[in-house]
């Protein structure tokens, strides 16, 4: 049954989803929503309120771990590594790569420049310590994984950041350097998102009116 992706164009946890659809050449429809008004159909089905979404016939899947592994499952081969262990590994570290969104998010969305800064530092922390697990040039090593895939958008906004505003965030991370652009590089991650997203990303940041608005965003929405 074709799965429909209910997305927010400049979500990463929905670019997730995304990237496991076209690694695997699935079909698949979308469908954007306006998260700051969100339609009321969006209200029935979501239990959090959040995308995204997949709806496959009647039943509705929520949370982007979760959704990436019903893909990988209902498309095989399966993206994940066969070892239980390793699996359960790669499995806590695309939890980990949520909390990385949420310093992303709260350094760009920051009111004040102490919140900005110390997100941006919980941020560099966080990246050293996955930068330890890398195997190097993707996650596990030479096979593109799920777990590459819940850590792409995280490096497609880095990459964006760094143009606005040189941070420096990859310095002495050699590893983590060659894993970004390696993911940056492959289709299914340039075809994950919509081709306006530099400019929704700055203008959504820019719309926040901040410390991390005048660092990194834009007024022009
Ligand atoms: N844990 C969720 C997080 C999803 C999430 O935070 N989505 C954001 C958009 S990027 C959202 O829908 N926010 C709406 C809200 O919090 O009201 C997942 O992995 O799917």
């Amino acid at each position: 049954m074709k799965p429909e992706l209910v997305s927010f164009k400049i979500c990463p946890f929905v670019q997730r989803s995304v990237i496991v659809l076209k690694e695997k050449g699935a079909d698949y429809d979308i469908t954007y929503i306006n998260l700051k008004e969100p339609p009321e159909w969006f209200r029935e089905i979501s239990p959090l309120g959040k995308v995204p979404l997949l709806k496959v016939g009647d039943a509705v899947v929520f949370e982007s771990a979760v959704i990436m592994e019903y893909l990988d499952e209902v498309n095989p081969p399966s993206l994940h590594p066969t070892d239980p262990l390793r699996k359960a590994h790669n499995r806590a570290w695309i939890e980990f790569a949520s909390t990385l969104f949420m310093c992303q998010f709260n350094m760009v969305m920051a009111k004040e420049q102490e919140a900005c800064d110390s997100a941006e530092q919980e941020l560099r922390d966080k990246l050293k310590l996955v930068d330890a697990q890398l195997a190097g040039p993707f996650f596990n090593g030479n096979d593109f994984s799920l777990v590459d895939a819940a850590y792409a958008p995280l490096f497609m906004r880095m990459a964006l950041l760094e143009q606005w505003c040189p941070m420096g965030l990859m310095e002495g991370l050699p590893k983590m350097q060659v894993w970004s652009e390696t993911l940056l590089a492959r289709p299914a991650v340039q075809n994950s998102v919509v081709d306006e997203l530099p400019q929704l990303y700055r203008g959504h940041i820019g719309s926040s009116g901040g410390y991390g608005a005048k660092r990194f965003g834009t007024d022009n929405t």
